[in-house]
């Protein structure tokens, strides 16, 4: 029997800093989740600071890991995350784990047999009504999985051995949850974003070729007059850069927002326009920072409550007004990028008073660190392998500084149906 409150996390493990498993750990411990932690790699630091020591671990690690857990009857997960995977064989050693935990219910089983016979079109059991939405096979005690398939990004391109983009694909159909970024969608499916009905059709594709439950596309970029016409911006109101979260959960026709009650009851939507996507739009914080899509994940994973009650639906600001309500994969995504800002603006604000301190003590040294000579003093350029590292170690995730943030996120950025 599944163990409701457990956890098991496969990702990077680092000695110093926040990425991969030691950005996910505490924050699921917080919401009250027991966190069994598996490492893929175990790191002095992560790899943005250019030079760190350590091991990734081969696939026959991981394995002896799952099987000394299964011989003690410790494989009883509710949920599961995973994220960055070293090779093509340490994924393919987790799609076995998954599988076997899948095959460990009778829903779960029910579920693996209807992807076998062509993806999730019409396989559900046709509920209706309009308040039916998430009538899927996670609604019935099995496992929640969410797959954070890492495998690079649009500034950088492919950062894993291509040989992994294979075994994502024949994940997906085991996942529940996945949370690709616009550059991982679609490598995944093979089709480019470049306007809002080719975002849309990589979404239909992800829910009814791959059989994916629950997509959320972390950041998408579309061009301005794409976004005009979901009403979405490029930049904020008080000026800030925008960035744009969309997402999406399988359901049949007859719980499709625009549809009657009395509609065909097991008739799948009708293709990528008869989707119900939602974004959300909240502030680019500036700089790059390491372990924010991990530390995403797992607060998304975290904060999923899929047998959410009426009342909880009720109080988003569309189910007030007679919209549809929003489900319970857009209020997890709320919640999680609620704890993400305060998070970063607590870590901004720790940048800010620690260089503010650097100027005070050497006002040479962080003229120099910001790139700047100023009128004829000559300053010392600071070797540029040390420069990195300076900003790397400020630029840390405050995540232990960040329990109120955690624990009691303030949603001021909305999802809102596209
Ligand atoms: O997701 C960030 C991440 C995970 N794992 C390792 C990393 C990084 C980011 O640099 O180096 C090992």
């Amino acid at each position: 029997v599944p163990d409701p409150s457990r956890i098991l996390s496969i990702q990077s493990h680092v000695v110093s800093g926040y990425v991969g498993n030691r950005a996910a750990t505490f924050p699921l411990q917080l919401l009250g989740w027991d966190v069994d932690v598996a490492n893929t790699v175990q790191f002095s630091n992560h790899t943005g600071y250019g030079r760190w020591g350590g091991l990734r671990f081969d696939s026959d690690h991981l394995d002896q890991l799952f099987d000394g857990l299964d011989k003690n009857g410790l494989l009883r997960y509710s949920r599961m995350l995973t994220g960055y995977m070293p090779s093509a064989a340490v994924v393919t050693n987790v799609l076995n784990l998954v599988k076997k935990l899948r095959a460990r219910t009778p829903a779960q089983a029910r579920q693996q047999q209807q992807q076998q016979h062509g993806g999730r079109n019409g396989a559900d059991d046709g509920a209706s009504g309009e308040d039916d939405d998430d009538d899927d096979d996670d609604d019935e005690g099995g496992l929640i999985y969410l797959l954070d398939p890492v495998m690079g990004d649009i500034g950088r391109g492919m950062y894993v051995a291509p040989e992994v983009l294979p075994v994502y694909k024949q994940m997906l159909p085991y996942s529940t949850i996945i949370t690709p970024n616009q550059f991982e969608a679609q490598v995944l499916t093979g089709l480019e974003v470049t306007d809002l009905s080719s975002l849309k059709r990589v979404i239909w594709t992800l829910h009814h070729v791959h059989g994916v439950p629950h997509v959320i596309i972390t950041s998408v970029a579309l061009p301005q007059g794409e976004l005009e016409k979901i009403g979405a911006t490029a930049t904020l109101p008080n000026g800030q850069t925008a960035m744009l979260q969309v997402g999406s959960s399988y359901r049949t026709r007859s719980t499709a927002r625009n549809s009657t009650a009395n509609a065909t009851a097991t008739a799948p939507p009708d293709g990528p326009d008869d989707l119900d996507v939602w974004m959300i739009q909240f502030p680019e914080v500036d700089g790059y920072f390491s372990g924010v899509g991990d530390l995403f994940a797992a607060l998304t994973l975290g904060r999923f409550r899929p047998q959410e009650t009426a009342q909880e639906r009720a109080a988003t600001a569309d189910g007030a007004n007679g919209v549809k309500s929003l489900t319970p994969i857009a209020r997890a995504a709320e919640l999680a990028i609620a704890s993400l800002q305060g998070i970063l603006a607590r870590t901004s604000e720790t940048i800010d008073r620690l260089e503010a301190e650097e100027a005070r003590q050497s006002p040479s040294a962080a003229t120099a660190t910001n790139g700047k000579v100023q009128g004829e003093v000559q300053v010392e350029a600071e070797d540029p392998a040390e420069a990195r590292v300076n900003r790397m170690r400020k630029r840390e995730l405050r995540i232990v500084q960040s329990r109120d943030e955690i624990e009691r996120p303030e949603v001021v950025y909305r999802a809102r149906w596209l």
